[in-house]
């Protein structure tokens, strides 16, 4: 490439660090120009789709103005940035958020009103970016949001999947997956990068450097080309504009044109498709580790286009490569990028010539590393056999790692042969496998878990030994957080209005302290009317989306009980729809007159199961079978209303969350490692009926324990009631009998269906602990119900509990990272716009 000449052209210059345009005029024009240009439509065949189109990619361009900027000075500045990697970004929609960023909503509505178009429609035009499971992509995503809206120089880095998170239809009470074709229409907000291209190898064999016994040429045919996309992220109230980087891989070059000549057009397209299936699909497993061969070879797609893309960054400052952690701190968000780790000490060694100690120093500076589970069947191991097929030279440098890493255990611990043996990267089953967790530990500088209990925990167990060895100050804990642009400001209008005008300005959005005042307005009449207005519309708007995904009927007036995360055993969906069961055959029992005095309730579930979980399928067919019976019971009426949302993402919950009442976070103790849907609800004035779990337990010290409603056993006793479970029959308490005795009568239909979940329960050992549990979550439920039936009193808690949330912003955990783990300061742009 070329040196470009600096930009004599002050015109140009100045153009490129033009203010925002705010006037409706310029904002006509961009959009019109947009529309006739990029989508050759005329304002007089506009239809909703080219007129969201047509204004996203008119807001683009500011952002990307504002992008530029953003890059050249945090590169002219010479700032350390922190880069976060992650499979998986589960962004959602882009466009209401960039909106309410650039504080251009109203003059949109305006422009867009003024064509016969109403914004929320427009907004409802856009497909979510589903690019991750469940909490820890959209933990991803809260993050780089904070990043930019705090000041702070990050990047994500991730992959674009050209299919995300699947959709999840409903039919015959079953879950359908179909695939999420979510780049059919133009994306506004990506922007590819055709020049940023890395190549990325697998397989070959290795060359031993002739004078370096430790440094190799890695030799190999088999390369793909990685091609970044970059998604704009905007900051709220600043002008800097941060970014996350999707690699694609990409096929051009690929075609045989040998092949195609012969006639032979299959083989001719052979090596596109081998190409591109690196990056189609997104695993849809959350919790759980497949050990597909695919996933590796994605997982090292990742973190090479990654690891070359930060160095090539870092060289053009011209420093040598052991001063890269000095302008570069790299997070590792769970052990899917833990490959980053041996790849950059390839670089280091065989590319850039550095020592294995000088590597090894720089390498364990820049990584820090962050568990989000404890659960056995999440732990990534890969076949030593595989990862040596695929990635010969990564393989010998896991083995120089450990063996270095277990010498210096031997010399400290001489002779404890199952300390080693238990610390080992590398695990001696049949066949032997590669430890993610560990290599993860051992390269980082720092480990920490995502809520209190949670860091505790791993502690304890997984990494007992390794604190041992390095020291209790490299395992700390960050509790998560989420974005209160998003969860509070996008998501619930009507309640930010009401924070807005309690605070005096908009600060908040930036700063949740300022939700202290609240607590002075706990007594204000007219704000506590307020508040519950804003709740019942909040509920309304649910009522409307749930008649029209689901054609059910529910009344804003009844209590709406809500639990929406990914179905999973350990999140115990089956232990609230035999509550429901429960209650449903309370209700039977009762004469009419008593059934009138009961209070009303609408139980809300959604999420998605993995594709080849069948227990939690089994769960969601129950759901939906129980949804079936009991709301057309005419003698129940709206006194019970039970609904499976469907096809749950972070569209879907931006609607739920604002609505509810009470939400359930019912993980058996010390299985869920935080939570972030439950800081969510919280934030929205919504009350926790929950385990003793997670970030549920900070939550509770922080609001006070009389905002929210803890049962269950503790994490503690977890161990000896499944020890005891193991070898003594379950007994289920007379409720939780009623509900397994409905289910078997076939009141929801054939009854073998449901056997299998019955039998975990009373004959797979009760692993989730429903029996011993379900007596104090009846007992919880009725709290709740005695609880809501004082109106007065559930408003202060709303309230109350809203003001003391400050602790979960994502902000707050961000900077607690920068702070103790990154070591990286804000760089504002320019001046705040708040
Ligand atoms: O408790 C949540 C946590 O709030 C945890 O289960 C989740 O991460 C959230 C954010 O910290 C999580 N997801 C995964 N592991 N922990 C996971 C594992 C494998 C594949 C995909 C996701």
């Amino acid at each position: 490439q070329g040196k470009t000449p600096a930009c004599e052209d002050n015109e140009f210059r100045a153009y490129s660090h033009s203010e925002i345009a705010r006037d409706a005029a310029t904002i006509k024009n961009s959009v019109v120009m947009h529309l006739t240009t990029t989508f050759l439509r005329t304002p007089d065949s506009m239809d909703s789709g080219h007129a969201y189109l047509a204004s996203a990619f008119s807001v683009r361009d500011r952002l990307l103005q504002r992008w530029n900027l953003t890059n050249e000075y945090h590169s002219n500045i010479g700032a350390k940035t922190i880069y976060y990697m992650s499979l998986e970004f589960l962004v959602g929609r882009t466009f209401d958020n960039a909106l309410l960023a650039l504080q251009l909503r109203d003059e949109y509505a305006g422009v867009l009103g003024d064509v016969g178009f109403r914004l929320e429609d427009i907004i409802d035009e856009e497909r979510d970016a589903a690019l991750g499971n469940g909490g820890l992509g959209r933990l991803a995503a809260c993050y780089v949001d904070s990043m930019a809206s705090s000041n702070y120089p990050g990047w994500g880095y991730g992959l674009r999947y050209r299919y995300g998170m699947f959709q999840q239809q409903i039919i015959n009470g079953y879950q359908v997956e179909a695939p999420d074709c979510w780049l059919d229409s133009p994306n506004p907000w990506e922007f590819p990068r055709a020049d940023v291209t890395y190549p990325v190898k697998f397989y070959g064999h290795l060359v031993r450097d002739p004078e370096v016994s430790y440094r190799y040429k890695w030799e190999s045919n088999v390369v793909y080309d990685a091609m970044a996309f970059d998604m704009p992220v905007p900051g709220y109230g600043t002008e800097n504009v941060g970014n996350i980087r999707l690699w694609s891989c990409k096929t051009n070059g690929l075609f045989d044109l040998n092949k195609f000549n012969a006639g032979d057009y299959q083989g001719a397209t052979g090596g596109q498709v081998a190409a591109q299936i690196l990056t189609d699909v997104l695993y849809p497993n959350d919790n759980t580790n497949e050990g597909k061969e695919l996933r590796l070879r994605q997982e090292f797609l990742f973190c090479s286009a990654t690891l070359q893309d930060i160095i090539a960054r870092f060289k053009k400052t011209g420093k040598p490569m052991t001063q890269l952690p000095e302008l570069a701190a790299i997070q590792l968000n769970d052990t899917h990028p833990t490959l980053g780790i041996p790849e950059l000490m390839r670089i280091l060694i065989d590319e850039e010539g550095l020592s294995w100690d000088e590597a090894w120093d720089t390498t364990t500076k820049t990584f820090a590393f962050t568990n989000h589970t404890v659960l056995p069947e999440a732990m990534e191991k890969w076949p030593v056999p595989m990862m040596d097929k695929i990635l010969p030279r990564h393989m010998g440098i896991i083995y120089d790692i450990n063996l270095f890493f277990l010498q210096s255990v031997e010399e400290r611990f001489p002779k404890d042969r199952e300390l080693l043996r238990n610390i080992s990267i590398i695990e001696e089953s049949n066949s032997q496998q590669v430890r993610m967790a560990y290599l993860a530990c051992v390269g980082s500088h720092k480990v920490n878990g995502v809520a209190a209990i949670h860091s505790d925990i791993i502690k304890q167990t997984i990494f007992k030994d390794f604190v041992r060895i390095q020291g209790e100050d490299k395992f700390i804990n960050k509790t998560n957080g989420v974005s209160p642009r998003r969860w509070v400001n996008e998501c619930n209008p009507d309640m930010s209005r009401l924070i807005t005008e309690a605070v005096g300005d908009r600060s908040w959005i930036n700063d949740l302290t300022k939700l202290k005042v609240l607590e002075s307005k706990v007594d204000d009449k007219e704000f506590r009317q307020s508040w519950w207005e804003a709740k019942q519309k909040n509920k309304a708007r649910l009522a409307e989306y749930i008649l029209a995904t689901t054609g059910i009927n529910v009344s804003p007036d009844a209590l709406f009980d809500v639990q929406v995360k990914r179905i999973h055993e350990y999140k115990r969906q089956l232990m609230n729809i035999l509550g429901v069961i429960y209650r449903y055959h309370r209700l039977k029992q009762m004469s009419a007159a008593e059934r009138t005095k009961e209070l009303h309730r609408v139980v809300v579930f959604a999420g998605k199961a993995a594709a080849g979980y069948w227990v939690a399928k089994q769960v969601i067919k129950l759901i939906n079978s129980v949804a079936e019976v009991v709301n057309s019971d005419e003698e129940i009426g709206d006194v019970l209303k039970v609904v499976f949302i469907p096809d749950y993402s972070v569209t879907a919950a931006e609607y739920i969350i604002p609505a509810s009442d009470i939400s359930q976070h019912i993980s058996t103790a010390g299985t869920e490692a935080s939570g972030t849907s439950n800081m969510k609800f919280v934030l929205n004035g919504g009350i926790i009926l929950g385990t003793v779990d997670g970030a549920n337990i900070e939550i509770g010290e922080e609001v006070g324990e009389e905002q929210i409603f803890f049962f269950g056993c503790l994490a503690h006793e977890v161990d000896e009631f499944r020890h005891y479970l193991r070898f003594h029959q379950p007994k289920p308490d007379e409720a939780l009998q009623a509900a397994f005795d409905m289910i078997q009568s076939n009141t929801f239909g054939d009854a073998h269906i449901f056997q299998p979940l019955i039998d975990a329960v009373l004959c797979g050992g009760d692993v989730y602990l429903l029996t011993v549990d379900f007596p104090s979550y009846v007992e919880a439920h009725k709290a709740v119900e005695a609880a809501y039936r004082q109106h007065d009193d559930w408003v202060t808690k709303s309230i109350l509990s809203v003001s003391r949330m400050a602790k979960f912003s994502s902000d707050r955990a961000v900077q607690e990272y920068a702070e103790e783990i990154w070591n990286i300061e804000p760089a504002p742009v320019g001046k705040s716009t708040v």
